[in-house]
């Protein structure tokens, strides 16, 4: 199989996670900065909802690049019984991606970074009647503590575009992205000292900035997106809602 042949080292290495040295360690810090300066952005004044369901809410802004929809999109949900942990443990593992990924034909490990970041090559799903895309891009999960400034303790999960000498441009159009996933985790204090899943409340603020890679039809393509995004959200957090029920809380 052709994406076979691409891969290379995939066993994870022994390192806890990436070094100052690493060629990734300023990118990825600057992403992960990027995204949590993002957070607390007041949605409502400058983006359109596009899907209401309950706690779950998304948003986009309308933006063409040379005639190729490149509109950001940013979901805000919040889900009982689950940890912002958890929530990023699924959504970063590539061993548990093609479970809840309904947009994908595949998804194959290129190059693991460190224990904690991974470069991987993701065939998306053809939508008719434009050309089949693929995805290149790193994997990074980090715990970020809380600290003086009342910040909550946070986890995050970016998803970003990248090269890589095994993986070059070749049968499908290339998108490129940058995907965040951050949560925050509620706990309520239980009376009786001892957290079960009915105390936790999980706040997932979800951004993703696509572009298709080359023209896709731009109502299509917008159809896709309300239809998918929403789509995605609901189905990936009952998945992890489904994985966890019966696990210890990773707190
Ligand atoms: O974040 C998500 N998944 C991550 C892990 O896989 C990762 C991947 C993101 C992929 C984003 C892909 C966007 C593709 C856009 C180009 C498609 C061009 C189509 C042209 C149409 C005219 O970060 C979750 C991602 C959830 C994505 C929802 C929207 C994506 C739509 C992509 C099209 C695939 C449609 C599949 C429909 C299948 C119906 C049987």
């Amino acid at each position: 199989e052709e994406s076979k042949r691409t891969v290379a080292f995939v066993e994870k290495p022994p390192k806890i996670s990436l070094s100052p040295e690493h060629k990734y360690y300023a990118e990825v810090n600057k992403i992960v900065t990027h995204h949590l300066g993002q957070i607390n952005e007041n949605l409502e004044e400058s983006w359109t909802c596009i899907a209401e369901e309950g706690e779950l809410k998304v948003y986009k802004r309308e933006l063409e690049e040379d005639g190729i929809v490149i509109d950001p999109l940013r979901a805000v949900h919040v889900v009982k019984g689950i940890t912002g942990h958890e929530v990023c443990k699924y959504f970063w593992d590539i061993d548990f991606r093609m479970e809840w990924e309904a947009t994908l034909d595949s998804s194959e490990v290129v190059e693991w970074l460190s224990e904690d970041t991974f470069v991987s090559h993701n065939v998306i799903k053809r939508v008719w009647p434009a050309s089949q895309r693929d995805a290149l891009f790193w994997s990074h999960i980090q715990h970020i503590g809380s600290d003086q400034d009342e910040e909550p303790d946070r986890w995050i999960v970016v998803n970003y575009s990248t090269e890589h000498e095994l993986c070059p441009s070749s049968k499908y159009v290339r998108v490129f992205m940058n995907v965040a996933m951050v949560c925050e985790t509620m706990i309520k204090p239980p009376a009786d000292g001892k957290i079960s899943r009915d105390d936790i409340t999980c706040k997932i603020i979800y951004t993703a900035e696509v572009n298709p890679g080359g023209w896709a039809p731009a109502s299509v393509l917008r159809a896709v997106y309300k239809r998918e995004y929403p789509k995605f959200l609901k189905r990936f957090t009952s998945y992890v809602k489904t994985k966890t029920e019966n696990a210890e809380i990773l707190l």
